[in-house]
């Protein structure tokens, strides 16, 4: 079996911050900003986060806030709750979250502030969330707020009870989840569900045995996981399934030596990067979730990540488990 070439990765991701002009990145600007997550947290994991001027990432991330108090992907572009996550996470790496700078104190915490109104302004009455001002509503989006809200210390604001049991009507006969009741079962929507349920203490609403043996079934003879039945495994499985079954105990029931082949065998072990399948292109969405799903499988020289909050378990200990 190869080895993590993570040095490459590390090469690749930096190379990737700062190219403007290429199809992929031309493609990403709209997104730029959960691009800034995965590469800021894979350089985490492999410990490289100081190899990043902290200034400079922060205050571009400062410059996407909008005055609703939500975050868009990119300068000048709309605010989304999916940009808010990433924009808080970025923050939560580099350990700005908390009041350091005196000066600087009022503007951080209605900074902060606005962030909580956002997300709260966002729940419906039937305890779903929406992405934004157009209102479509997806679990994801129920994840995202209470991730959010939690790192932040303001889960208190929301209808915690209505966000659960809104959850829990996306919840399948087969033991999975969907992004809306009635919506077909799919590890992603699974991985928000379930973290949003662990986030707040809610796992025993769950048929781990059901939904485990649905999560483990994901795995095909190449030892890569797939999203739902009857498709192609994907590096990014590695985080949406394992993280669930971590999440609910039942890790054990995948082969996880051949899963950490698939990953390894993703790798572009020249140039750097990991794609979602052997031999296909690499890019920052499968490089990251690659390196994250290496890192929940205990990989030697990966750092620890949290499979709920998606971030190192070092930063996790400091924000939510410190206070
Ligand atoms: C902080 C980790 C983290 C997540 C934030 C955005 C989000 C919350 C979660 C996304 C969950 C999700 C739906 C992931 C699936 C992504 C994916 C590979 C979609 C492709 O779906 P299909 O149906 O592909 O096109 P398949 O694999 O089914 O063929
Ligand atoms: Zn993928």
């Amino acid at each position: 079996m190869g080895e993590l070439v993570a040095e490459k990765h590390v090469q690749y991701v930096l190379a990737a911050e700062k190219r403007k002009d290429d199809f992929e990145s031309v493609l990403m600007e709209h997104l730029r900003m959960n691009g800034a997550y995965w590469g800021l947290t894979t350089l985490d994991l492999l410990g490289k986060l100081d190899t990043v001027d902290v200034n400079e990432v922060v205050s571009w991330v400062m410059s996407c806030q909008h005055e609703s108090g939500g975050f868009s992907g990119n300068v000048g572009h709309d605010p989304h709750i999916l940009y808010t996550l990433s924009a808080v996470q970025v923050l939560a790496l580099f350990n700005k979250l908390d009041i350091i700078d005196v000066d600087k104190k009022a503007c951080w915490i209605l900074c902060f502030l606005t962030i909580m109104l956002d997300i709260v302004n966002l729940q419906n009455e039937d305890g779903s969330f929406s992405g934004d001002i157009w209102g479509e509503v997806d679990t994801r989006f129920s994840y995202i707020a209470i991730n959010c809200l939690s790192i932040l210390h303001h889960l208190d604001k929301i209808n915690v009870e209505k966000a659960m049991k809104y959850i829990l009507s996306c919840k399948n006969m087969d033991g999975g989840f969907g992004c809306t009741p009635g919506g077909e079962s799919h590890a992603g929507q699974i991985f928000c569900c379930v973290a949003a349920l662990a986030i707040t203490g809610s796992l025993d609403l769950v048929d781990k045995d059901l939904l485990g043996w649905w999560l483990c079934e994901r795995q095909v003879k190449s030892g890569g996981l797939n999203g739902r039945p009857e498709k192609l495994p994907d590096v990014c499985y590695s985080w949406w399934v394992l993280s669930s079954l971590i999440m609910i105990d039942r890790v054990h029931w995948i082969n996880k030596e051949k899963l950490i082949k698939f990953i390894l065998d993703c790798q572009d072990t020249e140039n750097g990067g990991i794609s979602d399948r052997p031999d296909d292109a690499v890019d920052i969405f499968h490089t990251y979730f690659g390196v994250a799903g290496l890192s929940l499988l205990e990989y030697p020289g990966v750092k620890p990540i949290d499979p709920a909050y998606a971030l190192p378990v070092d930063v996790v200990n400091r924000i939510i488990f410190s206070k």
